[in-house]
């Protein structure tokens, strides 16, 4: 083409391109793809040997991906599903509109769910399988700030109220009323899934899916048809655990799993890529990833254009445009559509003469058309090999026209006055008159009216209502004694740490016949770390195809054994993930019936630290479990330094309202509390889940004292009462590993002529708690007889000053300085951590037997027990530098 001048040229690459897609349409009119396929491919491997560099595409064009010869008509009565869906429009933005009115500033959404409104309408009407459907129902995420939609569904269904509507967001009116977002804690016979802190949802999604695989691939459920449904933001994308997981939900083929992203193009403040196209990245991303990737990006308007466009010059039209823009041609009218969109090539203005400005206006993107939706979740369900990701492009605040719609102020937008109500009311043909409008009536038709009857028929067909949420499983009944007993009689001369006790309880609870099967260990590849690799034979780690290579050690006793029915979930290094593992486990005697016990183990920092808003997610959806936290305290861990000495899970952790943290330092404890975890979470359906830590330093475990077991459970006992009781007297409290320089600090002290009581705090959470229980109450009961905290009844009587002492923060025992009624002080590690050995570790920290001894001492001195002569002498033999740097803030 070198001689022809560059308009030929242009009008030779023109005839060429159509002469080669008409070779193309030829192939396909035959009706076979395959063969298509095969040429394109041939294509492209001769290109590649003429030494072409084709330029790498993750991405498909800018089109929908089911072409409208793929389609199957729509199976429903479009025109009632319309109606039914522009009630629901109408009563989402009503309860909205009127708790804003109600009191200024209470918030809620109305742009998610108005651009969401057909995603969801299609599902319920033709996909969503309630609980009826036994184990067929599906698991749905519903997006967090859609739940007005969901909420004005449940209003049209019947099973919520006109007064619960208008409580939206006022929920601790005495009738009741409907919470913000998703939340099972506040609704629990509703809602199932947390999802609102944004990106949680996605992730939490497929570890379920793969719980539900592993469940029936373990035979604790049957196989079934069941879908993951998971509903989310185009924004919420750019959260990292939103895509951070993707790859597993591929390599695990998880086709059960059905993520469909409302790309409305918009987040909160802004354009979600102004300057580029977010369905067009998350389609590379997870195209990437392996997953089967549907784009519904144009409305069956669009169909016939794209028929015309035999050049290709639309679909490159469609593709350069960035979002940016395509947010503007929403706000836009359809003239400037006409010149903006159209106008760039004579050709494509041709396309659109015959039609109206108005009509340009009307041409619907694809997430607004029932038929593309509908199409997009049958392929997506029927769907096999992999999950399937269906990107539907929708306009953020549809039908809010100049109240919002496609604005960047859409997603605060919460007000409408009388025009815009009315304008809206027109738009969706909402049967309320012009007299009524202004109050922004909630609308129910009829009971027996066609709407009323299709839905409810279609609900049934489907299974019943969703979302719902129901606990079937039973309580169990274990009789665990077998499994802990020989734990509460210490190791007799041999040393063990706590890490080791609860690797050898788990082994012994997965042989329970009662609970064996139950048991559901969780680790992100540490188990090594907390020496469980004894398991990997015993028990198997799960792999959802078993193993197909022979490992490394298979020679060896305890080899990788990875197994279909294998009970260890090894996430690899993910704590995200595995706490998604331990919601799905925690969580699965609702969601599947089965009472499964997850146990997770990871190192305790990059627990309540790193995925903390995960826990608070898991509590919320009422989880049960136990969080173990390996290898803990800030300097009982020694070696690894700042990054891994946690001296802060167990203050992370009191902020949980349901979960118990302890911090044992016995065998007997820990069988203590884990017996008793069981019983209440499972047999007693107590809503609560553990967090214990756990330790690696080795010591004899002494065993269980007469009558200590209640003690244990609320968070203090008295471990070893001073010999005499003569003298100078002191209380002495430890916890975890520290509770050993606490006795040694006892014996310390009898030289001075100090007789102290040694205790052992498992919890100063529960203790916390329970005085702040019965503070409350006594406050609330002023007239009657004051109830005695626990902590209070412990030691408040109790002679002498109190020193407690920890390797977590001060903060710990501090909270209960005033329910003690004495002098107090407290030994913790706050600061950095360190790399170095325990000794130094603690001798840093101030924390080992010297310091408890001296800061006895010091308060009985300071208490006028003790003279200073004999202060001052002591801290020369303690070796207590008092110039010495404060490790809080070193
Ligand atoms: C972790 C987290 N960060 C921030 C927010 C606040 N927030 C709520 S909605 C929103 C924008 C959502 O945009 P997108 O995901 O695109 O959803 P859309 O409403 O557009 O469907 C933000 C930032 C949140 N809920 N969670
Ligand atoms: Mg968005």
């Amino acid at each position: 083409m070198k001689n022809i001048a560059p308009a030929d040229a242009a009008a030779l690459e023109t005839i060429e391109t159509r002469e080669w897609l008409e070779s193309l349409d030829y192939v396909l009119r035959q009706g076979d793809k395959g063969r298509a396929i095969r040429l394109l491919e041939a294509l492209r491997a001769r290109a590649r040997l003429a030494g072409l560099r084709l330029p790498y595409v993750a991405t498909t064009p800018y089109i929908n991906t089911i072409a409208p010869q793929e389609q199957v008509p729509y199976p429903g009565d479009r025109d009632i599903e319309r109606r039914i869906k522009s009630l629901v429009r109408w009563n989402a933005l009503a309860m909205v509109v009127r708790a804003n009115r109600e009191s200024d500033g209470i918030g809620g959404h109305i742009s998610t769910y108005a651009s969401s409104a057909t995603l969801y309408e299609v599902a319920f009407n033709h996909f969503f399988r309630g609980k009826d459907a036994g184990r067929d129902a599906d698991i749905i995420y519903f997006q967090g700030h859609a739940s007005p939609g969901i909420y004005a569904r449940g209003f049209l269904e019947g099973r919520i109220s006109e007064e619960q509507l208008r409580n939206f967001r006022h929920e601790l009116r005495p009738s009741g009323g409907l919470s913000s977002y998703p939340h099972p804690w506040l609704m629990p016979d509703y809602w199932e899934f947390p999802t609102v802190s944004m990106g949680l949802g996605p992730l939490m999604a497929i570890y379920q899916a793969r719980y539900a695989r592993y469940l029936s691939n373990r035979g604790l459920i049957e196989p079934a048809n069941q879908k993951v449904w998971a509903f989310l933001g185009d924004g919420e994308t750019d959260e990292p655990e939103a895509l951070g997981s993707i790859s597993l939900a591929a390599r695990e083929k998880l086709d059960n799993l059905i993520f469909v992203i409302n790309c409305n193009l918009q987040r909160l403040d802004g354009p979600v890529r102004g300057n580029g196209q977010i369905i067009q990245e998350l389609e590379a991303n997870f195209r990437g990833a392996g997953w089967n990737v549907i784009k519904v990006l144009w409305g069956s308007d669009w169909d016939e254009f794209l028929a015309r466009d035999t050049d290709g010059l639309l679909v490159k039209r469609m593709a350069e445009v960035v979002d940016g823009e395509y947010q503007r041609y929403a706000v836009e009218d359809g003239a400037y559509l006409r010149k903006h969109f159209w106008g760039v090539d004579p050709r494509l203005l041709d396309m659109v003469r015959h039609l109206s400005d108005d009509d340009l206006k009307g041409l619907r993107v694809g997430g607004h058309d029932p038929i593309k939706v509908y199409n997009a979740y049958r392929a997506a369900v029927a769907h096999t090999g992999g999950p399937t990701v269906i990107l539907a492009r929708t306009i953020k605040g549809y039908g809010l026209g100049e109240a919002g719609e496609g604005k960047n102020i859409t997603h605060q937008q919460k007000k409408m006055n009388e025009t815009d109500l009315k304008t809206f009311r027109d738009r969706f043909g909402v049967p309320i008159p012009d007299d009524r409008i202004a109050d922004a009536p909630f609308y129910r038709p009829a009971e027996g009216s066609s709407e009323s009857q299709y839905l409810l028929e279609r609900r049934h067909a489907l299974g019943g209502f969703v979302p719902r949420r129901v606990v079937t499983a039973p309580a169990l009944k274990p009789a665990l004694g077998d499994v802990f007993d020989e734990f509460h009689k210490g190791t007799e001369n041999r040393k063990a740490s706590t890490t080791m006790v609860f690797v050898k309880m788990l082994a012994k609870m997965l042989r329970n016949e009662e609970i064996g099967k139950l048991v559901v260990p969780i680790v992100p590849d540490e188990a090594r770390t907390f020496g469980m690799e004894s398991l990997f034979r015993a028990v198997g780690i799960y792999s959802s195809i078993g193993q197909v290579y022979e490992p490394v050690d298979m020679a060896t006793l305890l080899y990788y054994k990875e197994a279909k029915d294998g009970q260890i979930l090894e996430e690899g290094i993910t704590e995200a993930g595995s706490i998604s593992s331990f919601i799905a486990a925690g969580t699965a005697y609702s969601t599947y019936g089965v009472n499964t016990i997850p146990f997770f183990i990871f190192y305790s920092m990059f627990g309540f630290q790193r995925v903390g808003d995960f826990i608070w997610a898991a509590a919320d959806a009422r989880v049960r479990g136990f969080l173990l936290g390996g290898t803990a305290g800030r300097t009982t861990l020694a070696g690894e330094g700042l990054q891994h000495q946690d001296g802060n899970s167990h203050t992370l952790a009191l902020s949980v309202p349901t979960c118990r943290a302890y911090d044992p330092a016995y065998a007997y404890e820990l069988a203590v509390i884990i017996e008793d975890g069981i019983r209440r979470m499972y047999g007693e359906n107590e809503q609560a889940f553990y967090y214990i830590t756990v330790m690696n330093e080795q010591y004899e475990m002494p065993p269980m004292p007469e009558g200590a077991r209640d003690g244990i459970i609320k968070g203090l006992y008295q471990f070893k009462p001073a010999a005499s009781k003569t003298g100078k007297r002191a209380q002495l409290i430890g916890s975890g590993a520290i509770l050993n320089e606490v006795i040694k600090a006892q014996t310390l002290l009898i030289k001075y002529g100090v007789s102290a009581d040694v205790w052992s705090a498992t919890s100063y959470n529960e203790l916390y708690r329970d005085a702040h229980r019965v503070e409350r109450w006594n406050l609330l009961h002023p007239t009657e007889k004051p109830r005695v905290p626990y902590v209070t009844e412990s030691l408040g009587s109790a002679p002498g000053v109190v020193v407690a002492a920890s390797d977590y923060l001060k903060s710990q025992p501090d909270v209960l300085a005033r329910w003690i009624g004495k002098p107090m002080v407290t030994l913790g590690t706050d600061g950095f951590g360190r790399s170095e050995d325990r000794g130094a570790l603690r001798n840093f920290f101030e924390v080992n037997d010297r310091y408890v001894a001296a800061a006895t001492l010091a308060t009985l001195h300071r208490e006028g027990h003790l003279g200073a002569d004999v202060v001052g002498q002591a801290f020369k033999e303690l070796e207590i530098d008092p110039e010495k740097v404060n490790p809080a803030h070193a």
